[in-house]
């Protein structure tokens, strides 16, 4: 009675399943598992003990690394459907008919915090995809932003840092977090998202969601263009403000995860309708700013959205840990038709996905259930390594070239040839026009309350930083737009003469 399904969990498993007999991890059946084996009722407990042993030293192994970011998630299974034809852009096998559905998996996340950290903390959210296409896995790992708070990737670990726990205190740092944002006035425009209402979603079925970067598309006449993704939900945009959000990580720090899990078990399945933005390589080469610039969006006014398909979201986990903790995406799982651009970030973290997953789950992370592309059975010269558990591609030969019907290349899967020159050097982006989209998401896309909101945030947390810091961030919001900056101003100058005051009252009781 007003248990939601989440919480009936374990009911619901007692009525589908009929109980079973105990064993051993080898399988062999165990008479006792309340007692350990003893010399006397108080005598010391036995080695040959292997239903104890097995039992520890498995429990001494639970724990993999979490993730170094997006930590906290919750993940879910579905299908992928085309609706509008793009062969004209993609020859991808994922896009090819309208009316097609390919599996796909999904986790959200949240970024900063750490695996029990709350679910409506104020920050970006993950939204990785995995299409399990017949053409191989195609991951796109990206947020519930368009845009993201550096152009290089250098700065990634950096930035990250300031925004986990100071290194002493294990406390998060103000003076970290802003001092950081404030020196590279890069973040200014994806840190006013982050502290408008969109920082803090209703949940994840209330977001949208961006593949971020820029891509290139390829049709099967071999003709390029570059390309964004979208996802707008189908539920409609629905944000907690920051009481809202705070009241919740005290009343129900897993909201999100709870959320999606009722929604999908009582079959209200959430969906996200997919789109993309297309620009040619003419206009790339000619248009006003760098298109491969994760700090900036294409204009919709002159890169109209374009409709694609459907994703829809309608079975649960059945294990957390095998399927989301273990669920590994990388960017560099493309398919033959979408291609990575220059985007500096997107190079980066090509490398730093596939990395991450080797040092998390092992070598062979990509044979577990949940990674594995089932759908286009892997062929090539990769053997051995820990936790090989796919049969290790048999007899078939381990090198290439052979002259034993191993696997074989073809040239039709080619990537699109691409012509680059230029002076190797570390070319300085750090001045490429920080604030003109800034300014205008702060003039044009909020209304008036909107615009409170984001200033007494950014105010409510800016002014725990030191007074230069505070400075030099309210000097870059204000270069956005200079009513934004002097509201920032005059709302810390309010919360600190409203501290020194109450500061004066205690010290004269
Ligand atoms: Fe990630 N990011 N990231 N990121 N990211 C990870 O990979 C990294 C970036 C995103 O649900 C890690 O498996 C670098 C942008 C999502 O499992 C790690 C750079 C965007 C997830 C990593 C970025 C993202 C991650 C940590 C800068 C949106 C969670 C664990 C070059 C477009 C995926 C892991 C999941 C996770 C690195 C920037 C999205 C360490 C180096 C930009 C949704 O590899």
């Amino acid at each position: 009675m007003g248990r939601d399904e989440a919480t009936n969990q374990l009911e619901n498993y007692k009525q589908q399943n009929r109980q079973e007999q105990l064993t051993t991890g080898h399988g062999a059946p165990i008479d006792d598992k309340l007692n350990s084996l003893s010399v006397g009722p108080r005598g010391p407990l036995l080695l040959q003990d292997h239903v104890l042993i097995d039992e520890m030293a498995h429990f001494d192994r639970e724990r993999i690394p979490e993730r170094v970011v997006h930590a906290k998630g919750a993940g879910a299974f579905g299908y992928f459907e085309v609706t509008h034809d793009i062969s004209k852009y993609c020859k991808a096998a994922v896009f090819d008919g309208v009316g097609k559905r390919t599996p796909i998996a999904v986790r959200f996340s949240t970024v900063g915090g750490e695996s029990g950290s709350a679910d409506t903390a104020r920050d970006p959210r993950g939204f990785a995809v995995k299409f399990y296409t017949e053409e191989g896995n195609w991951d796109l790992v990206g947020n519930n932003t368009p845009i993201f708070f550096i152009r290089d990737p250098l700065l990634f670990p950096s930035f990250i840092h300031t925004q986990k726990r100071n290194p002493v205190t294990h406390l998060k740092d103000p003076d970290a977090f802003w001092d950081f944002i404030s020196l590279m006035p890069m973040t200014t425009h994806q840190v006013s998202f982050l502290f408008s209402d969109r920082g803090t979603p209703n949940g994840y079925r209330f977001m949208n969601g961006y593949g971020s970067h820029t891509f290139k598309l390829v049709n099967a006449e071999g003709e390029p263009v570059y390309c964004k993704f979208h996802y707008k939900t189908d539920q409609g945009i629905k944000c907690f403000n920051r009481q809202e959000a705070d009241e919740m990580a005290k009343n129900d720090p897993d909201f999100a995860i709870r959320d999606l899990y009722n929604s999908i078990s009582t079959e209200n399945y959430p969906s996200w309708t997919m789109h993309i933005q297309v620009m040619t390589f003419e206009e790339a080469e000619k248009f006003e700013f760098n298109p491969f610039d994760l700090t900036k969006v294409w204009p919709h006014g002159q890169f109209p959205l374009i409709q694609v398909g459907k994703l829809v979201l309608n079975r649960n986990p059945t294990n957390y840990f095998s399927e989301v903790e273990q669920i590994a995406f990388s960017p560099a799982h493309l398919v033959p038709g979408i291609e990575p651009s220059p985007d500096k970030m997107l190079q980066g973290r090509l490398f730093s996905y596939n990395d991450t997953h080797r040092h998390r789950l092992g070598a062979n992370w990509d044979q577990i259930p949940v990674n594995c592309p089932y759908r286009a059975r892997v062929k090539n010269m990769q053997r051995d390594g820990p936790m090989n558990v796919s049969g290790n591609q048999h007899g078939a030969p381990n090198y290439f070239p052979n002259s034993f019907s191993g696997p074989t290349a073809d040239k039709k899967w080619a990537q699109k040839t691409i012509q680059t020159s230029g002076d190797v050097a570390r070319y300085n982006s750090a001045d490429e026009d920080n604030f003109t989209q800034c300014g205008i998401f702060y003039r044009d896309v909020l209304n008036e309350e909107e615009k409170e909101r984001l200033v007494d945030n950014i105010a409510s947390h800016l002014c725990n930083a030191q007074k230069f810091i505070q400075e030099r961030a309210i000097r870059n919001f204000g270069s956005a737009d200079k009513e934004y900056g002097q509201r920032i101003k005059e709302n810390i100058e309010r919360r600190t003469k409203l501290d020194d005051e109450n500061h004066n009252r205690k010290s004269n009781l």
